[in-house]
Parts: structure tokens; C-alpha cells; sequence
């Protein structure tokens, strides 16, 4: 009950300093973990302060307090051995379902892989409709927002020139690799953090059940602009989503071949086919800013 209520909290305020409301599942269970466990703590805190102080204040020397002298009492030592072993279990038993919940990939609509580059990450739909498509998806915050030379954008560091586009209620399979040091892809709203790693394949998923546009960062701090790499993600309607991948394939036939080269080979990605609206250059850090 606990739970379900502060999923409710959860949607209805966004706050600077909890975290941001889950949009999937898993994200659900970790936002009511986290309080929770929060809860848990407080009670005890309360509870153990609590007797501490009243013992001081009872107990002073002013009022002719003796203190006891004794050794041992094995009834207080089992109590405080069995009593936290079952708060432990308590907090154990659901925080093991959703990390299992968390680890079971299976099943996926569609699945895409992720690879961080120095600095920036490449999508490659692997499975699922919009299979075949592959991007690269660049910081697009304009260069003079992060010189100081213009007021910072809403987004500021938090928007790409090609967002990573998936469509509402389905399991999406996140593959994370890297190609040259290691990486994490992060969006705080799905509950999905996985270390990039290069040589290594990783996964996550994830299934987002309100649409919108969700963002996150690189959490593992791989070199210079490893503050420079966001992610961006749009989770749009089925029917939107099947008109993005007719434009994303459409663009990437029309575009001139890009070699048979795997994301594994030293090439970079091959540039990014057009962005949903207009004709994106596939790069730089000054491009224009979108939708702000
Ligand atoms: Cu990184």
C-alpha cells in the first residue's frame, strides 16, 4: 500500500531534490524501493535516537540516577541480532525481485545497441521494426551556450541533434558496448543505468508507458567532454514510430553506402541519416538547437 501511494506522489510532483518521476516499470519499483528504504531508516533513526534521549534525560545525574553495572544479558543480545536480521530480510526480499526484474531482457520488442564513443553515442536498431536503421546521435547544444556567450537553454547540455526514438509500451532491449573506453548510459526516468564497455556487450531494458522526451547523461567519466554526451530519448505513438522508421529507411537508402564495416571496426559510425525534421548535419557541437 505504502508503495502504490508514493508511485502516486511520485507522477503528481516533480521535485528538484527526489528523484524524477519513473515513466516504466522498473522505474516504478525503484522510486518506491528508494522510499521505502528511506522510511525504514527514518523509523529507526526515531526510534533509536528517541530511546537515547529519553534515557539521558530520565536517567540524569540531577535526579539521583545510579548507572547499572552489569555483564551480558543474552536476551538483549539475541533480540538485537534476530531484529535487524529481519529488517535486513525485509529490505532484502524486494530489492532482489527488481534487480532480477531488472536483469530479465527477455522478450524484447525491439532491440537497439548503444555505443559510447569518445564522446558521443551511436544507435544501431538491431531487432524489431526499424531494424537496419543506425545513427549517430551528437550534443547539440550551441557552442556560445557553453562558452558563456548566450543564455543557457532549457536543455542546456541535455539535447542531441538525433534522439533515440522508440515507440510507447514496448520492451525495449538496450545493448550497451563501447569503442573506446568505458561509458554509461543513463536516463534517470526509465531506471536504466548500464556501463558501455568496450569488448564487452552489456544489457538493460526498459519499457516507457507515458510518451514524451526523456534525458540522461553518460555516467562513467570517460575523458574530456564526458559531460558533452547525452542521451535523448523520444518515446512516441505506435503510428508516429512506424512513420519514423519509414523516413529513417527511406533516408538511409537514399544515402550513399556506408560500407559493410561493423561498429567494431576503427571507422566511426557512418554519419547519421537525415533527422526527423530537415536535412541534419550529422555533427557539430554548434549546430542549431532544436525545438527550444
Ligand atoms: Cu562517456
Amino acid at each position: 500500500m505504502l508503495p502504490v501511494a508514493s508511485a502516486a506522489v511520485a507522477q503528481s510532483i516533480p521535485s528538484k531534490f527526489n528523484l524524477p518521476p519513473p515513466v516504466t516499470p522498473i522505474g516504478a519499483q525503484i522510486y518506491d524501493l528508494h522510499n521505502l528504504m528511506l522510511i525504514i531508516c527514518l523509523v529507526i533513526f526515531v526510534a533509536v535516537f528517541g530511546v537515547m534521549f529519553w534515557a539521558v534525560f530520565r536517567h540524569r545525574k540531577s535526579r539521583g540516577a545510579v548507572a547499572a553495572n552489569f555483564h551480558e544479558n543474552t536476551s538483549v543480545e539475541i533480540a538485537w541480532t534476530i531484529i535487524p536480521v529481519f529488517i535486513l530480510l525485509g529490505m532484502a526480499w524486494p530489492a532482489t525481485k527488481t534487480v532480477l526484474d531488472m536483469k530479465n531482457t527477455a522478450d524484447p520488442d525491439i532491440t537497439i545497441k548503444a555505443t559510447g564513443y569518445q564522446w558521443k553515442w551511436g544507435y544501431d536498431y538491431l531487432q524489431g521494426e526499424g531494424q537496419g536503421i543506425r545513427f549517430v546521435s551528437n550534443l547539440s547544444t550551441p557552442r556560445d551556450q557553453i562558452e558563456g556567450d548566450a543564455p543557457k537553454g532549457e536543455h542546456y547540455l541535455l539535447e542531441v541533434d538525433n534522439p533515440l526514438v522508440v515507440p510507447v509500451g514496448k520492451r525495449i532491449r538496450v545493448l550497451t558496448t563501447a569503442n573506446d573506453v568505458i561509458h554509461s548510459w543513463w536516463v534517470p526516468a526509465f531506471g536504466v543505468k548500464q556501463d558501455a564497455i568496450p569488448g564487452f556487450i552489456r544489457d538493460a531494458w526498459f519499457r516507457a508507458d507515458t510518451e514524451g522526451v526523456y534525458r540522461g547523461n553518460c555516467a562513467e567519466l570517460c575523458g574530456r567532454d564526458h559531460g558533452f554526451m547525452p542521451v535523448e530519448v523520444h518515446v512516441v505513438s505506435q503510428q508516429a514510430y512506424t512513420e519514423w522508421v519509414a523516413r529513417q529507411l527511406a533516408a538511409g537508402a537514399a544515402a550513399p553506402a556506408t560500407g559493410g564495416a561493423t561498429a567494431q571496426g576503427a571507422t566511426p559510425m557512418p554519419a547519421a541519416p537525415a533527422a526527423e525534421e530537415g536535412a541534419a548535419q550529422p555533427a557539430p557541437a554548434n549546430a542549431a538547437p532544436a525545438g527550444n
